[in-house]
């Protein structure tokens, strides 16, 4: 394996979020233990790592409440240093889940005011992502829930985020940006249960939408998996459906509370199967880290922790490479027929299928219930590929 294939560069398209390393370690049990990193700092040592870009929530670079002077200043260094480092903003989102105000959600708050105040400052942010050149918008609705069964009428409160949705949709067309909005999925965490769990579900909602075009999936490793969901099944749905807009890389550790580890620790081996789809199917977006580097770590630990999501990645992507180019493993495919899977079961239509004696009367079912798959040998070259013994 050549240094060069693991060493991150713009091209392979790694970008972090200034809330992640910026992560100061507050948790519910215990007080920051890192400073605050300025955003300036942040995107020179991102691109000196090797990054491509970095992305934002409002408040993570102009203080929430912040007067119009503030707010200037802030964009205008956050910009001098993104020109100087060279580094792109391809995203941007809302906080909508910090201050008191937004307790009980945003766009489906039971409390109409917060509702108001919720899009106009999604609205707002929105501009200002637009003017740095972003082209995804995330809406992580992490409020967006209940901890109790009387509190929050679902289904209005579904309508109430399609609403959302459709306002947004439309002050974008009306500006004329060129943007779409990746909606991520997740469980639970901040609140007991959110809207729009999964993948799935908010595939489904993004269908009752008016402009359903426009709107995607951010999916987040972390998130599918508290769900004990199969995190690489669930990005190839977002892909058939294609409505892969953005993604959330790091790494977690089964069902329990969102861990925000660094992208390859956690479930190894689902992390290399993301890395060979990501990989073989043509997703050409950002490779988004969405990490939090542990509260044990200062802030050489932090960056360390940052290089490592990337290393890791490319690590992954080097792992597939070799093993999809191993003859044995393609040997292994082929006795385990997945050529097979990609024919159309009834290539000659329904009438030719009913009239196939040998589909159903002169079946012999028992010797096809006797043919072995042969998953195991493809799975060990896998495993060995992936633990570098091939
Ligand atoms: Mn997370």
């Amino acid at each position: 394996m050549s240094s060069d294939a693991l060493t991150p560069t713009p091209a392979h398209k790694f970008t972090f979020g200034l809330w992640t390393v910026g992560w100061q370690g507050r948790d519910p049990f215990g007080d920051a233990t890192r400073p605050a990193l300025d955003p300036v700092e942040t995107v020179q040592r991102l691109a000196e790592l090797g990054a491509y870009g970095v992305t934002f929530h409002d408040d993570d670079l102009i203080p929430f409440g912040a007067g119009d002077a503030t707010r200037e200043q802030s964009v205008k260094r956050f910009r001098a240093a993104l020109d100087a480092a060279g580094l792109t903003v391809p995203m941007a989102t809302t906080n909508l889940f910090t201050h008191p105000v937004f307790k009980d959600g945003a766009f489906t708050a039971n409390d109409r005011d917060v509702r108001r105040y919720a899009l106009r400052k999604t609205i707002r942010n929105i501009d200002l992502a637009v003017e740095l050149g972003a082209s995804v918008y995330v809406a992580w609705g992490g409020r967006e829930g209940a901890e109790s069964g009387a509190a929050k009428d679902v289904r209005t409160a579904l309508d109430r985020l399609k609403e959302a949705f459709d306002l947004l949709g439309e002050y974008v067309e009306q500006q004329g940006y060129d943007l779409r909005f990746a909606i991520e999925p997740k469980p639970n965490e901040p609140r007991g249960d959110i809207l729009l769990p999964t993948v799935g579900h908010a595939l489904a909602f993004i269908n009752e939408l008016e402009r359903p075009d426009r709107v995607g999936l951010n999916p987040e490793v972390g998130h599918e998996q508290m769900a004990g969901l199969n995190f690489p099944h669930g990005i190839a749905q977002a892909l058939w459906h294609g409505k892969l807009f953005h993604i959330d890389l790091n790494g977690q550790s089964g069902i329990k509370y969102d861990q925000d580890l660094r992208f390859g620790a956690g479930d190894l081996r689902q992390a290399f199967w993301l890395v060979d789809l990501l990989e073989t199917a043509g997703y050409d977006g950002p490779r988004h880290f969405d990490f939090k580097p542990p509260r044990t770590e200062d802030l050489d630990g932090v960056w360390a922790s940052a290089a490592a999501c990337m290393r890791n990645y490319l690590l992954l992507a080097e792992r597939s490479r070799a093993f999809r180019a191993d003859p044995e493993v393609r040997s292994a495919l082929a006795a385990s027929r997945l050529p097979e899977l990609a024919l159309p079961t009834a290539q000659d239509g329904l009438a030719a299928l009913l009239a196939d004696r040998s589909a159903f009367e002169e079946f012999d079912v028992d010797a096809a219930a006797r043919r072995g798959m042969a998953f195991e040998q493809l799975d060990q070259l896998a495993l060995e590929h992936l633990l570098g013994a091939r």
